[in-house]
């Protein structure tokens, strides 16, 4: 068998006085913390997009890396991918990857013939699957790279392009549950608008619900027990996309039925697109029971689109871990690397270094969650800060006994509120205090 990634060895911990640039220092996979072990606390995922596809190609330049695997048709591409994406998975220890249709397998003349091409790679990947134990996180379609869907797919003025995002996503469910995938990915890549002088934005709206209930439909009829996930992202591609953010998505599940079957999959740098941090996003999924899965990457703040680093500020992971620790852990979901290396690191080697690296600030962040919520002085700041609530009047307005008038009564017969200091510079000490001892 053919060797790709050659210069990657297989990556093992070595610990944080570790030199060895293809050396975990943080991650070790089967260390103990809290009853588990990290890789099940953290459930590492390999895009297949980002990872074996993306060629570093941008508005102002070609591709720099040859993603064609030393082979010239389509089909043999396809294949090699999945060897090489298997060969890398196994030498970093990554249990899970996502896919969506057209990373996988190349389109055909006709939908028959993309259909064909589709199920010979999953029989592949379904071989390598068993031969590794590595596993499917989640699966989607593209609804939005083929000019077919320029005005959206779910979203589309055209019944023709709905029909066609329709059939692709019942093949991408079909591929997903065939793999064992536990979760299935809508990101709205193309699913909003530019003008509203050519948009029906109601109608729009009610279709893309009326395709997300179809596919419930025939995924839980397939015997899918898995989580559906929105993903939300505010710009990029269209000006307004109709999944800016948690709290707007929240609100289309709700408004639609869709609640039940759809948890969201928070993508980092899609939340600091929509002027929010990767926590925020996560804390408003986790308080509405709908935390499922994360995209995990960073942005640049000088930069306004989606540039989709590998993470490395293990401040912002440490809050995110904190969010998902509180969530009560991933369940069907898991961290998917939702990044790529930029142009100019064209070599193999460098998407093994990129992965250590986000690995190794995750692995870092779930650490420093614990030590965080060990220590408790945060938490406990936290639960005292609201404390007024537990008792008197407080009470009152939390069971719900207290109404306008009883509270105009209180205000009446007491003094002027007395206020406290909200403290947020001695937390961010303690903070610091606990990432860098
Ligand atoms: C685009 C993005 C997608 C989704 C899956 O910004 O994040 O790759 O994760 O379609
Ligand atoms: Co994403």
């Amino acid at each position: 068998m053919k060797e790709y990634f050659k210069n990657v060895p297989q990556v093992k911990y070595e610990g944080p006085d570790s030199t060895n640039p293809f050396a975990y220092k943080f991650y070790d996979a089967d260390r103990i913390i809290h009853g588990k072990p990290m890789k099940e606390h953290l459930k590492f995922a390999m895009s297949w997009w980002h990872t074996l596809c993306a060629g570093g190609g941008d508005p102002f330049g070609s591709p720099t890396m040859d993603r064609s695997y030393g082979e010239s048709s389509p089909m043999a591409i396809a294949k090699a991918k999945v060897d090489a994406g298997f060969e890398f998975m196994t030498k970093m220890g990554i249990e899970y990857f996502c896919f969506h249709d057209a990373d996988i397998a190349p389109a055909g003349e006709s939908f028959a013939e993309t259909k064909d091409n589709l199920n010979k790679i999953v029989d592949y990947i379904e071989s390598k699957m068993k031969e590794t134990g590595i596993k499917l996180l989640w699966g989607t379609s593209n609804c939005f790279n083929h000019p077919r869907f320029m005005h959206g797919a779910g979203t589309s003025c055209s019944p023709e392009s709905f029909a066609y995002a329709a059939a692709q996503i019942k093949n991408a469910l079909d591929a997903t549950i065939r793999l064992g995938g536990s979760g299935y990915v809508f990101w709205g890549g193309r699913e909003g608008y530019e003008t509203l002088l050519n948009t029906n934005m109601a109608l729009e709206l009610d279709n893309m619900a009326r395709l997300m209930h179809m596919a419930v439909d025939y995924a839980r009829s397939k015997g899918f027990k898995g989580d559906f996930y929105i993903e939300p992202k505010p710009k990029e591609p269209t000006k307004h996309q109709y999944d800016f953010d948690s709290a707007t998505v929240l609100g289309f599940l709700r408004k639609y039925g869709l609640d039940k079957d759809f948890k969201l999959n928070i993508e980092a740098n899609h939340a600091t697109l929509a002027g929010h941090t990767f926590e925020h996003e996560l804390c408003v999924a986790r308080i509405n029971n709908a935390f499922g899965s994360i995209d995990a990457n960073q942005g640049d703040p000088h930069l306004g689109w989606d540039t989709d680093q590998f993470p490395t500020d293990v401040y912002s992971a440490t809050l995110a871990m904190l969010e998902v620790i509180r969530a009560g852990g991933f369940t069907n979901g898991g961290l998917n690397f939702d990044a790529k290396v930029r142009r100019p690191s064209f070599e193999f080697d460098d998407i093994a270094y990129a992965y250590i690296s986000g690995m190794d600030t995750f692995a870092l962040g779930l650490i420093k969650a614990y030590e965080i919520i060990d220590d408790g002085r945060i938490d406990t700041f936290v639960r005292e800060r609201y404390a007024g609530y537990e008792s008197g009047i407080g009470k009152e307005i939390t069971d719900g006994k207290a109404t306008l008038e009883s509270l105009e009564e209180y205000t009446l017969t007491h003094p002027e509120p007395e206020m406290k200091s909200g403290r947020q510079e001695y937390l961010e000490s303690i903070f610091n205090s606990i990432l860098f001892k």
